[in-house]
């Protein structure tokens, strides 16, 4: 059996996360194949590494994984050099970026397929079949590849009982690297665990990446099975923080609440994202169950606080404006940071509705702050994604705007804004728009500085806050250089970017 290598391209500067998604792709080939993990976040040469393996002669695969943005930085250049220098390596893309993406990813010549989805079954399949040189896969589910000159997408499995697939090999990945160092310090704790329990999303915002993947379907580990794995981490590493990387990690109140009642006396605080209507629906006792428990923030994507477009970017569910406000309300009540984030930018029917939505984000983000300051602002700017039939994106592929026809193009500079929803290129968002809703967002910043950025001293914090307090009171936002320059030299952290 030829060996198979799983890249994680470098995703972050600082910080470096347990790379869940090779580590899961791993499990699902460990009792067939032998693997190797390079994580190019903890590599200063990536290349040389994989060179090493691969010129051994002993590896017929290299499958990476890849997010949209920076990794696409290494992902693209290292896997056409494989192809260079090693043709006979099969080369498969896994992961949000290909799973959207998977036309231009073909068409680069040198990704062979592209796993569309989940990987925990037709992986260990599709290595299976190509080691017996066996080509045919059309019943393999969540593929996309070529053959004879056509591109042959294969049905899209369920989700999978999650509490079925094996156990993520975390004992094996330190052969590799230390798991110490994958333990941060953050926010929320002196050594956090990066962890991911559940699959999909139940609802279809058409904006959101997850929808083409997962169709609105979720799943999710059970509470017993999450906190095994968090009390071996906690034991072995004295791990004392979590970070949820779910998407909806909130979907069942039941599982939400049986896993506090697992953690509730083991120290740990804990963050993860869902729906403000999903947990304004949570009773009391629950929502104090949780913060006893350590829940101490929750990521909700509010996207914006009028109901019209609410109804447009299909969030589904009852969230409205007034709920939004009243739910920040609410969460202070029971001491729980909401991290609401908001997606400006979508477009409106000419230039002047683009700019009135703009205007009234801001002023509805200013009323969130009033109400709980303790809420976190994160802000985007709209960055489409291929949700094919909703309304928001037949409106985007109207004014003109289009994907990159080449895999290259998507690390060129103005594509990785796209990726990073700093400053996309769509053509319904003029350069004073962007600035705009940028400029707002450094003296937000710097009047509301996150409290995610651990390195930040309370006299920087105040500084900075003295220094926004005019710009901020009285909405002047142009040139906020002085706050920039700040925020530059102290190296401000955004969590939206880089993570805790
Ligand atoms: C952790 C994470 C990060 C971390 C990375 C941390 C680190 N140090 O490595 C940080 C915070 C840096 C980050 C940043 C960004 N992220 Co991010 N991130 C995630 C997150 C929360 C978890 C990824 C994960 O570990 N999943 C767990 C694994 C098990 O699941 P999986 O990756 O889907 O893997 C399965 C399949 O996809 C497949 N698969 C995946 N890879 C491979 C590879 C092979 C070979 C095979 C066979 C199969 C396979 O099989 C796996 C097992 O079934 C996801 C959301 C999510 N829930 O997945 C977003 C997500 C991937 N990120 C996203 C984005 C957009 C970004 C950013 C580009 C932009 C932004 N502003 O957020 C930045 C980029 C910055 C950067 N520096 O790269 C989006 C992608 C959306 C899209 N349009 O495609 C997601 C989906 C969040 C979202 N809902 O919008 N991110
Ligand atoms: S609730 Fe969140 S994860 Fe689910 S579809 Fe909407 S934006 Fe995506």
């Amino acid at each position: 059996m030829k060996k198979v290598l799983l890249f994680n391209p470098r995703s972050a500067e600082h910080k470096w996360r347990i790379p869940n998604s090779v580590l899961q792709v791993a499990a699902s080939i460990e009792r067939q194949f032998e693997w190797v993990i390079v994580d190019a976040n903890r590599e200063t040469d990536p290349w040389n590494t994989i060179d090493r393996y691969l010129s051994t002669g002993e590896f017929a695969y290299f499958g990476s994984t890849v997010m949209p943005g920076p990794q696409l930085k290494q992902a693209i250049p290292f896997s056409r050099q494989v192809r260079k220098e090693y043709p006979s390596v099969h080369i498969i893309w896994g992961g949000y970026f290909p799973s959207n993406q998977y036309k231009v990813c073909l068409e680069s010549g040198f990704v062979d397929v592209v796993i569309n989805g989940p990987g925990d079954k037709c992986f260990p399949e599709l290595l299976t079949r190509w080691e017996q040189n066996n080509l045919d896969w059309e019943d393999i589910p969540n593929l996309v590849y070529h053959s004879e000159g056509k591109m042959v997408t294969t049905r899209k499995d369920e989700i999978y009982d999650q509490d079925t697939l094996p156990a993520l090999p975390f004992d094996k990945l330190e052969r590799f690297y230390s798991l110490e160092k994958y333990f941060g310090k953050t926010y929320l704790g002196r050594k956090t665990i990066a962890y991911h329990s559940s699959f999909g999303c139940p609802f279809t915002c058409s904006f959101c990446a997850v929808v083409p993947i997962y169709n609105a379907r979720w799943k999710g580990k059970s509470a017993g099975l999450i906190y095994e794995d968090i009390r071996y981490l906690r034991e072995k590493y004295n791990a004392d923080a979590i970070e949820f990387h779910d998407n909806n990690f909130f979907v069942s109140e039941k599982r939400t609440a049986e896993f506090s009642r697992l953690v509730m006396n083991d120290g740990m605080t804990w963050w993860g994202e869902g729906r403000i209507d999903t947990i304004d629906k949570y009773s009391d006792e629950t929502l104090a169950l949780m913060r006893k428990a350590g829940c101490r923030m929750i990521f909700f994507g509010a996207e914006t606080g009028d109901d019209a477009r609410l109804k447009k970017m299909d969030k589904g569910g009852t969230q409205t404006g007034k709920q939004i406000l009243e739910f920040a309300a609410r969460m202070k009540k029971f001491d729980i940071i909401p991290e609401y984030s908001f997606v400006l930018g979508t477009p409106g029917s000419d230039e002047e509705e683009t700019w009135k939505q703009i205007r009234d984000d801001i002023a509805f983000i200013r009323k969130v702050k009033e109400i709980n300051p303790d809420t976190e602002i994160i802000i985007y700017i709209y960055s489409p994604v291929p949700t094919e039939g909703s309304e928001l994106f037949e409106k985007v592929k109207a004014s003109g705007f289009s994907f990159p026809k080449k895999l290259e193009d998507w690390i060129s500079p103005q594509w990785e804004k796209f990726d990073l929803r700093k400053n996309p290129l769509t053509p319904w968002l003029t350069a004073p728009m962007v600035n705009y809703i940028r400029n707002f967002e450094t003296v937000l910043n710097g009047y509301h500085p996150t409290v995610s950025d651990i390195r930040l001293s309370p006299a920087k914090r105040k500084l900075m806050r003295v220094l926004s307090a005019f710009r901020y009171r009285n909405s002047i936002v142009a040139r906020p250089y002085e706050i920039k320059l700040l925020q530059k030299i102290w190296k401000y952290r955004q969590p939206e970017t880089e993570g805790f």
